[in-house]
């Protein structure tokens, strides 16, 4: 199995790439990389960070994969440094994703009902077009709301996560909207079949940087593993909800990202069937 993760590489924060190899790796699958901008951090905490767009070495990279006859089983793409990269990945989708194959999109573009620095509507409106591509979109509850359209609740208000689910659905797009606060829990909703899923664990308070990026990368790695959807979404949950917890608990700053590395080999020996199955 060979997975391609298209994601900047922030070279501080534990986010993107930086989370993204090293998992999907651990699950026992080629990580291969497309990496879309340089940043000496990421850009949520880090005044002054550093930002270089990528954009300009990506045909020459495609090019060059396209004279080795490369493709890939699975495509992931992330956080995407503009506009124009967003064709970019449709491109990449139409030329290296092997028949059968799975296209995952992280649609990352904010958080906290806000976009993220850099992002704009018309990103938005674009990263609509790559979402109606895709075999699975992992928005959080703020991508989700920008996606669908749906106002973002206002505080406390709840989600209307099955509506939401329901309009980001197609016939070959499966959402899974990741980080749904419902009192004290923290909930995936999901399309699984016909129906819409959820998967609740005990919410940890605040917001905790890179999450998504765990989620995104464990799921893919499932998938690669041969796992359902369902099976996936509830061990990346779990690996994700035992990484927050963890990183609560040390009483880490929050923007450097989460301790997923002590969490990993539990993750691991679920996902090859040791100890408890799947569920
Ligand atoms: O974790 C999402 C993410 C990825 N990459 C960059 C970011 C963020 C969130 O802030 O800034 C560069």
């Amino acid at each position: 199995m060979r997975v391609l993760a298209i994601n900047d590489i922030s070279c501080v924060g534990k986010c993107s790439l930086t989370v993204v190899l090293p998992i999907v790796s651990a699950c026992g699958v080629t990580c291969d990389v497309l990496p879309t901008a340089l940043l000496s951090t990421h850009t949520g905490g880090f005044p002054g960070y550093t930002f270089r767009d990528l954009s300009e070495d990506i045909p020459g990279i495609l090019g060059h994969w396209q004279s080795l006859g490369l493709s890939f089983d699975y495509i992931c793409s992330g956080y995407l440094g503009n506009v124009s990269q967003i064709s970019a990945v449709l491109d990449i989708r139409r030329r290296f994703l092997a028949p059968g194959g799975k296209f995952i999109v992280d649609p990352v573009m904010g958080d906290g009902g806000k976009l993220y620095a850099h992002f704009d509507l018309g990103f938005v409106e674009e990263m609509k077009r790559l979402c109606r591509e895709a075999d699975y979109i992992l928005p959080n509850v703020t991508e989700a709301c920008l996606l669908s359209g749906v106002p973002y609740p206002a505080d406390g208000a709840p989600l209307p996560a099955r509506e939401i689910v329901g309009k980001l659905s197609s016939p070959h797009t499966c959402p899974v909207v990741t980080g749904v606060v419902e009192g004290e829990e923290n909930a995936v909703y999901f399309r699984s079949g016909g129906k819409i899923c959820r998967y609740a664990l005990p919410n940890a308070e605040g917001a905790f940087h890179g999450a998504g990026d765990v989620f995104t990368a464990a799921f893919t790695g499932c998938l690669a593993r041969g796992r359902t959807a369902e099976d996936a979404v509830r061990l990346s949950a779990d690996f994700t909800t035992a990484s927050i917890f963890r990183t609560a608990k040390a009483g880490d700053d929050r923007r450097f990202g989460l301790r997923f590395e002590e969490e990993i080999f539990a993750f691991l020996s679920r996902l090859n069937g040791e100890g408890k199955s799947g569920k």
